[in-house]
């Protein structure tokens, strides 16, 4: 009796942990649907009764469909029901083209419980990959921003697919899969059309969904692999979304909002890296010749065309450019076609300065002005006039004691506003050759 009792007693512990086991959803295969389209999806998952109910939370309402089947289907050789499940579902499903938002969360009831939200993906257009045989000859050619449903198949399996993009633009590209509802430990590969591999990721993050990010570096074909990180396939199991992308990579900022800044800038595109400007137009201040500005966000040792708009004196032979501002050196002679002259340079920096010449402006001037008079040579520091703008202009006068006939000697720099250089010999008169001033290697 006792004895029989024991027994009781333990079956009825064995049947509650038994009872205890909660359900599971592992898959949705396909991944997504396509808005208006009836679609059959398979749903997979462990612990699931033939009372297992399919919900979709608050869009029950919204969304037609039709129960099939549900049917025991253990995993294939090697691969972990835990991770497959081990009954499926086989059911139709049609969302409306009027459906607000871009996934459907589903969800399993059973008496023991109720599973996570997966969600099954909403997409307006989906292309569909259909046993690619993973050759650069039979790739897919895809479009950026047209997402695609692919499956891994069997084992072994490949997807490739062929993407155009032009240099500068900065590819995503994205699997979406384990992280919804696949068995996919995905693996992603990026090659030229030389078929060199440019870039590969396995687990992006914590996840084992594989993300590429990679600036193009010239315009043409290239190649995205999808496959298993384990070499694992099922037409059922290893479903995947892969999302690309091709951003254009964000525009240099320029600016000119200092001394002497100057710059009407006409066109920034950092996909063919071209700056295309021209001197700002004052009225009734002469001739626009005079540029100056500032480029932040450039890349250290792209090359550059900087395209000046203007004609004859606005635009000197070589331009000169800086990376703090202060040392200045020249560009290549720039390549001249009618109103336009390019410079080309590979920017030695993130931050660049560009000018017509080196700069030398009223701050320059007062400082000089200032030296020769503290270095008590006999000039008198004064001034000379005020400029339209406001600014009064240093000068400096020596007036040794002699007879009255002496010859006076004038100089003057800046017979045009633009001709800083002028002022830079005026220095060199004073001091001699300024070694951290410009053109430091003659
Ligand atoms: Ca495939
Ligand atoms: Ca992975």
């Amino acid at each position: 009796m006792k004895s029989q009792t024991s027994e009781i007693l333990l079956a009825g512990v064995l049947l509650s942990s038994l009872q205890a086991e909660p359900p599971k959803l592992n898959i949705i295969s396909p991944l997504a649907i396509e808005k208006g389209v009836t679609q059959k999806i398979l749903i997979r998952g462990l612990n699931l009764p033939a009372n297992t109910q399919i919900h979709f939370g608050e869009n029950e309402h919204k969304i037609l469909r039709c129960f099939h089947s549900r049917k025991s289907t253990p995993p294939p050789n090697r691969l972990n029901k835990l991770v497959t499940g081990d009954t499926q579902f086989t059911l139709e499903l049609t969302v409306p083209p009027s459906f607000e938002g871009s996934s459907l969360p589903l969800f399993l009831v059973t008496p023991e419980g109720k599973t996570k939200t997966a969600s099954i993906q909403i997409l307006p257009h989906l292309q569909w990959e259909k046993n690619n045989d993973g050759s650069f000859e039979k790739a897919i050619p895809i479009k950026p921003g047209t997402p695609v449903h692919g499956t891994i198949h069997k084992n072994q399996d490949v997807d490739t697919y062929k993407i155009s993009a032009q240099a500068g633009q900065i590819l995503v590209a994205q699997i979406q899969a384990n992280t919804i509802a696949s068995a996919l430990d995905s693996f992603l590969y990026l090659y030229d059309d030389q078929f060199h591999i440019l870039a590969s990721n396995d687990d992006h993050g914590q996840k084992r969904d594989s993300k590429i990010t990679f600036q193009i570096p010239k315009n043409g074909d290239y190649f995205l692999s999808v496959l298993d990180a384990h070499d694992y396939g099922d037409p059922v199991l290893h479903p995947y979304l892969l999302t690309t992308e091709l951003q254009n990579p964000p525009a240099p900022k320029v600016s000119f909002d200092f001394p002497g800044g100057n710059v009407n800038v006409l066109n920034n595109d950092p996909v063919n890296k071209v700056l295309r400007f021209r001197p700002i137009k004052h009225k009734n201040r002469g001739w626009d010749c005079w540029w100056y500005f500032k480029v932040e966000g450039l890349s250290k040792g792209q090359t550059w065309q900087f395209q000046l708009e203007g004609s004859g004196f606005t635009t000197p032979r070589q331009a000169a450019f800086s990376t703090d501002n202060q040392i200045w050196q020249q560009t290549a002679p720039g390549k001249k076609e009618k109103n336009l002259i390019t410079y080309a340079l590979k920017v030695p920096a993130n931050t660049l300065w560009l000018a017509w010449g080196p700069p030398f402006h009223l701050d320059h001037a007062n400082q000089l002005v200032d030296e020769v008079a503290a270095a008590k040579v006999g000039a008198k520091k004064f001034t000379l006039c005020t400029s339209k703008d406001g600014h009064k202009v240093p000068a400096l006068r020596w007036t040794p004691e002699g007879g009255k006939d002496l010859p006076a000697i004038w100089i003057q720099a800046r017979q045009h506003a633009w001709e800083s250089g002028s002022s830079w010999v005026c220095r060199v008169l004073h001091n001699g050759w300024h070694p951290v001033t410009w053109m430091p290697h003659g």
